[in-house]
């Protein structure tokens, strides 16, 4: 359907999305962690029962249309998962990102989930 297809495309590169509104606290979320460039808070549908997203406050739309200048950034949001999710979850935690329809990427703000809490299984899917 063209018309879905033409919102999902609008959707996935507007300036914005949702996350948008959550760093500028236009919107509420639980916020965990907050610093210069990167934010964590509760997912709003838990899928574990620690399960938090990290974003970086500046947008970038998924994991693989990251740039190679994007690389400090990156590496500072996987730091900072591992340092929440071992204050978090101590006895261990998994980090996903989704990227893409294939994905099931929803929000096309790049985030890491975070979760832990419970004995994970594998594999994933
Ligand atoms: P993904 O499918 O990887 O794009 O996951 C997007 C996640 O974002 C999903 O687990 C639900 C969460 N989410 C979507 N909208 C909101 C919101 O408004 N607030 C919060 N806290 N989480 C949200």
């Amino acid at each position: 359907n063209a018309g879905i297809a033409a919102k999902s495309y609008a959707e996935n590169n507007s300036a914005e999305t949702i996350f948008t509104k959550i760093i500028r606290k236009e919107i509420p979320a639980k916020i965990i962690y907050e610093d210069d460039v990167c934010l964590a808070f509760n997912d709003v549908n838990p899928q574990a029962p620690v399960h938090f997203l990290l974003i970086p406050k500046t947008r970038i739309d998924c994991l693989s249309s990251s740039k190679e200048t994007d690389a400090q950034l990156l590496g500072h949001l996987m730091y900072t998962a591992g340092q929440l999710g071992n204050s978090l979850c101590p006895k261990g935690f998994r980090l996903v990102i989704n990227n893409g329809q294939e994905g099931c990427q929803s929000v096309y703000h790049l985030h890491l989930h975070i979760l832990g809490g419970m004995q994970c299984g594998w594999p994933p899917v």
